[in-house]
């Protein structure tokens, strides 16, 4: 059911035998291309029709309203409602202490350069329906977004038919609760064109964005891709990913179960244990074997257990594992080792680590307070997953005085010459009676 890769005596560079998923996402660029010119041209008549298309939905108009947003929230189950009134508690207590302040810095006398945090006027976030109703993703989107003080916010998330053509019902509570009440019935491709160039008409109007941040599938990747540089997005989200670091001290049961817990996302989601120990290897292929036949999604979770991009991998210390984890730049890294916490900190490349037996994935998915929105596909080892600082930009604010000025000014007009940009260093002297003032 799942791979093992031996690296055991392996002195090479891990990177080439990783397992890792295709994630073709140029291919997707030419298939969305028309839908995005389409909504370009023709806003939502393209919307309209693309939804039909796509979801079976015929809307009538692309913004839920109000009143379906309240419904939901007074329609939640209240064990629903608790679980997503923690996880927003939870998550803005760790978003707020991510508030940037602004710094002026005293380069000189009377000179200084201060960082001014400003946040994105308008952003739009995106909630796959998919596979499943991410609602957690709501929170984990929104509260980044608000704690950063962005103003305006729209979310999109795919009509479904069994809920009258409108988001699901969960997805809405979620919003009500975070006090969001711009949100459209539009998903895929199609949602990422209407925010980066509007669409619709008075009411119904969705007013262009600057960022559109989430999760999303191939073709929502493949859109912000496309899209880039007319909005920000915060990155292409691929596959989900766990990598677990174990010792002959984890407990199989947990690993299995934290394996199986993200192979549940799709088929295609990777789930790796690397560790040194050949009866944990064993002991969690058992537990693989009891575990998958009783879970729910069985199906999905043998196809990414036993896909290319996921395996068992024999490594000869903790030490060699690090080595391989920090290779991989897992989306999330377990570490479950003896004296965890000090093995966690070595780890150089992941989008989120969990210390020890009692911090599963699964919580962070939801509860932890951390984010899940992270980066994938190795992208860990140049990228952060999404938070407050993902919704901010830092202006430098430049302040000198006349005699600063002249204090720096005939560097910078030896600087302008030597790089043949005469009129740089002119900008300066005509503020000196075109004479480079000697200090
Ligand atoms: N593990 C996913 C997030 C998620 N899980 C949402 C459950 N719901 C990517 O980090
Ligand atoms: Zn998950």
């Amino acid at each position: 059911m799942i791979a093992r890769i031996d690296l055991r005596g392996s002195l090479d560079d891990p990177r080439a035998v990783l397992p890792r998923a295709e994630f073709d996402v140029e291919a997707a660029v030419e298939r969305v291309r028309p839908i995005c010119e389409d909504v370009r041209h023709r806003g939502t008549e393209a919307l309209i029709e693309i939804t039909e298309r796509f979801d079976g939905v015929r809307l009538t108009s692309i913004r839920v309203p109000k009143a379906a947003i309240d419904d939901a929230l007074a329609q939640v189950d209240p064990d629903i409602r608790a679980a997503l009134e923690e996880s927003i508690r939870r998550a803005r207590l760790v978003h707020r202490d991510q508030r940037r302040t602004d710094h002026t810095t005293q380069v000189v006398p009377g000179g200084t350069v201060s960082e001014r945090w400003v946040p994105v006027d308008r952003v739009g976030l995106y909630v796959p329906g998919g596979l499943a109703p991410l609602a957690s993703s709501v929170v984990m989107n929104v509260v980044p977004a608000q704690e950063a003080g962005v103003p305006s916010l729209a979310l999109a998330s795919p009509p479904q038919r069994e809920f009258d053509g409108l988001p699901h019902p969960t997805i809405l509570a979620a919003c009500a609760l975070l006090g969001v009440d711009e949100v459209y019935a539009v998903g895929g491709a199609q949602a990422i064109a209407m925010f980066a160039y509007g669409a619709g008409e008075g009411e119904d109007r969705c007013e262009q964005v600057n960022l559109v941040t989430g999760p999303g599938n191939i073709y929502v990747a493949a859109a912000k891709r496309l899209l880039k540089g007319r909005i920000g997005i915060d990155a292409e989200a691929g596959t989900t990913e766990i990598a677990v670091l174990a010792d002959d001290t984890a407990d199989p049961r947990h690993v299995a179960a934290d394996l199986i817990s993200q192979a549940e996302h799709d088929p295609h989601a990777a789930s790796v244990l690397v560790t040194d120990s050949l009866a944990l290897a064993d002991a969690v292929e058992d537990e693989l074997k009891t575990q998958v036949a009783a879970t729910r999604h069985e199906a999905r979770v043998r196809e990414a257990l036993s896909g290319p991009q996921s395996g068992i991998i024999l490594v000869d210390s903790v030490d060699q594992g690090l080595d391989v984890v920090n290779a991989y730049a897992a989306e999330h890294l377990e570490i479950q080792t003896a004296d965890a916490a000090a093995v966690a900190a070595r780890v150089r490349n992941a989008g989120a680590v969990f210390v020890g037996a009692y911090s599963p994935v699964s919580l962070g998915d939801y509860a932890a307070g951390s984010n899940h929105v992270l980066p994938t596909g190795g992208c860990a080892c140049h990228s952060s997953g999404l938070s407050v600082q993902s919704f901010l930009r830092g202006i430098h604010v430049v302040d000198y005085s006349r005699e600063a000025l002249a204090d720096v000014a005939k560097h910078v007009v030896t600087f302008a010459d030597a790089e043949d940009l005469p009129g740089h260093g002119d900008a300066v002297r005509a503020r000196f009676d075109w004479t480079v003032p000697s200090t």
